[in-house]
């Protein structure tokens, strides 16, 4: 079994409840749903959610023995944390970025992201179909299915 680690980072747990306008209506638990439905066999999806940095790096270096591969909404962290960049240079496999808002369409300070020159692939602005699209694009990678 292969397993894709979906990680979401602060104030992801209110999607689907707050800013509709900006996020969507669905919940991570629709993500969770969504990406598991494009998993062929073979690979497993493990999506968590926290507010907090230090955990987000634990699960990161966790991941270096238990994922084949990360899709990453590191959230307001995206572009402050230079200490997730480090962590990711030190997983091996696949990593993709996903925001749920098109961030180049908002304010400049979401302009620039520490993660994007670590990751193989970044979207940005499909609402939670990123997600999807993520997963779709590890397991090609990962060349599992399909
Ligand atoms: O567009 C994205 O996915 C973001 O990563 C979301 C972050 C934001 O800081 C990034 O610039 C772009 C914020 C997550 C907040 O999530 C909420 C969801 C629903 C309601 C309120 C906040």
């Amino acid at each position: 079994m292969q397993t894709i680690l979906i990680l979401n980072g602060p104030n992801l747990n209110l999607l689907g409840r707050r800013e509709p306008e900006i996020y969507g209506h669905e919940t991570l638990a629709d993500v969770e749903a969504r990406c598991r439905a494009v998993c062929p066999a073979g690979v497993s999806i493990d999506l968590r959610q926290s507010n907090h940095e230090g955990v987000l790096i634990d699960w990161i270096h966790e991941a270096r023995e238990s994922a084949t591969a990360i899709v990453i909404n590191p959230g307001a962290f995206t572009h402050t944390s230079i200490a997730i960049l480090d962590a990711l240079n030190a997983f091996e496999g696949p990593v993709i970025e996903v925001h749920v808002s098109n961030v180049h369409r908002r304010e400049a300070f979401r302009h620039h992201s520490y993660v994007s020159g670590r990751a193989d692939g970044v979207i940005a602005g499909f609402g939670i179909e990123g997600y999807e699209a993520a997963t779709r694009r590890i397991c090609t990678l990962i060349g599992a299915g399909h």
